[in-house]
């Protein structure tokens, strides 16, 4: 008798299985314990900046549901929970003394966690900068990423050994492109001078802060970065299509990867980016401090883009206002439409694109391993009249971009382990309430947790540790009527 392996994917027996979180988009209890605002409370607060004028002050209220929340995680069988910790909840104006009910408060909620047998992965920075460092400049001033450091000692000290994994920034891309290329994220005031300084700032904030946490927990602390690393698809093979595609590359991805994992910024940039600014912020010893042996690469995935040469020649005027973009210095590219089905973000579903971008980093960076610490997608979720979400087109996003996790590690990508975006419903930063990423619904009146179709699809995907060939059909979308 032969035997025939069932079809579908074994993921590796250690691959770890969980679900996201940040700070400010779930916890509520913004001015409690001795919280300071933070950048994302002024700018929720400033009008026309989020939908609805929503802002994070009640979130989803995790602050107060913090027993429920773990116990719904271990219903969900998830073996890894990634939060973040906020930092004006440390430190309220973003130095000096530790604030013992913040550090409490984190602390018992990785004991929480280490009794439900789910590993803690926790993010430093989630965006949530005191404002009081903005106030002084925020990341466009070096002060800040001292700063950073002396928090992440502070958060080392507290929780100590029982962190599986840490990770000192989220997408730094956003907190730096977004948050003052187009404007869209907190603080919001586009200025790409201010922007290229961040970016390096953030990169310096990472390198001190990974020394921070070893400096207290020894070499042995486990530690990540992660990134929203963008797959610009040239539209074509000519050299111009994919000279645009190298713009866009290092101008979005290659300034981090480069310092942080090669010791030195892309030199291209520096010429992209001169009528911006001389990059003299950079300082002699600056790139052996962010150069710092990592564990993990972090990567969040969820869409892709395609990219061109633009046709006409493109003349810049050096002294004309500075029009909101994230791509600084590439008037001379431009975005095309991307055909396919999109989640309700506008976002593209191209699953393919996180099988190609595995194995691209896997033969740039062989000995490094990474973890997708976000994926997932926004639909527009009804609930059935007995209460239920059928959100089949969540699941099957989630089925297609897990095949194609499976599909790299086969390849001989060393991928360890999902943590999916996210674990529950929550404050979509610009778009506050109104897109939801949740395999759990919230209530944003009356707070009540239902798990979703997709939430009890990945419950027995974790505990089968299998993906089947196909998605069975009864979780498939519904075919219109
Ligand atoms: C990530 N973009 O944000 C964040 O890490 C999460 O906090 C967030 O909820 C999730 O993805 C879904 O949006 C992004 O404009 C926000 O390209 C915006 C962009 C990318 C990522």
């Amino acid at each position: 008798m032969s035997y025939t392996r069932p079809p579908g994917r074994r993921f590796p027996r250690e691959f770890l299985w969980g679900a996201a979180t940040a700070a400010y988009q779930i916890e509520g209890a913004v001015a409690e314990d001795g919280r300071g605002p933070s950048i994302w409370d002024t700018f929720s607060r400033t009008a026309g900046k989020v939908a609805n004028g929503d802002t994070g002050d009640v979130a989803a209220d995790h602050y107060h549901r913090v027993p429920q929340d773990v116990a719904l995680m271990g219903d969900l069988g998830l073996q890894a929970y990634r939060f973040s910790v906020a930092w004006p909840r440390i430190q309220a104006t973003g130095s000096g003394p530790a604030n013992p009910a913040g550090l409490a408060f984190y602390s018992d909620l990785v004991d929480r966690l280490l009794t439900a047998g789910i590993k803690p992965i926790v993010t430093l920075y989630h965006w949530d900068l005191p404002q009081t460092l903005q106030d002084a400049g925020g990341w466009a001033a070096r002060d800040t990423a001292h700063r950073f450091a002396d928090y992440a000692a502070i958060v080392a000290a507290a929780l100590g050994d029982r962190v599986h994994l840490w990770t000192t920034f989220n997408e730094p891309w956003c907190s730096a492109h977004l948050g003052y290329g187009s404007g869209e994220h907190a603080p919001g005031t586009p200025d790409p001078a201010r922007a290229l300084a961040s970016v390096h700032h953030l990169n310096l904030a990472h390198g001190l802060g990974a020394r921070a946490v070893r400096g207290v927990l020894g070499d042995v602390a486990p530690i990540s970065v992660t990134y929203n690393l963008q797959v610009h698809q040239a539209a074509s093979a000519s050299p111009a299509d994919l000279a645009a595609k190298r713009k866009l590359d290092v101008i979005a991805n290659e300034v981090f990867l480069g310092p942080v994992l090669e010791g030195a910024y892309p030199e291209e940039v520096f010429a992209s980016t001169a009528r911006f600014t001389d990059w003299s912020f950079i300082h002699d010893g600056d790139l052996a401090d962010i150069h710092v042996p990592l564990d993990v690469l972090g990567l969040n995935y969820y869409n892709t883009s395609r990219v061109a040469a633009r046709r006409e020649p493109v003349v810049v005027d050096p002294r004309a206002p500075f029009v909101p973009t994230t791509a600084f210095g590439c008037e001379d590219v431009e975005w095309l439409e991307q055909p396919g089905p999109r989640t309700e973000m506008g976002w593209n579903i191209d699953s393919r694109g996180l099988t190609d971008l595995l194995l691209d980093l896997h033969r740039r960076f062989p000995d490094l391993p990474v973890m997708i610490t976000e994926n997932g997608a926004a639909f527009d979720d009804r609930v059935a009249p007995d209460g239920v979400v059928h959100d089949a087109d969540r699941t099957a996003y989630l089925y297609d971009h897990l095949d194609a996790v499976g599909a790299a590690i086969d390849a001989g990508a060393d991928v360890r382990g999902y943590m999916l975006w996210s674990l529950m419903d929550n404050f979509e930063w610009a778009w506050g309430y109104t897109r939801r990423f949740g395999i759990v619904r919230v209530d944003h009146d009356t707070q009540v947790r239902t798990v979703k179709d997709s939430g009890r699809w990945y419950r027995e995907l974790i505990r089968s540790g299998r993906l089947p060939a196909v998605l069975p059909t009864e979780v498939l979308p519904a075919a219109p009527i």
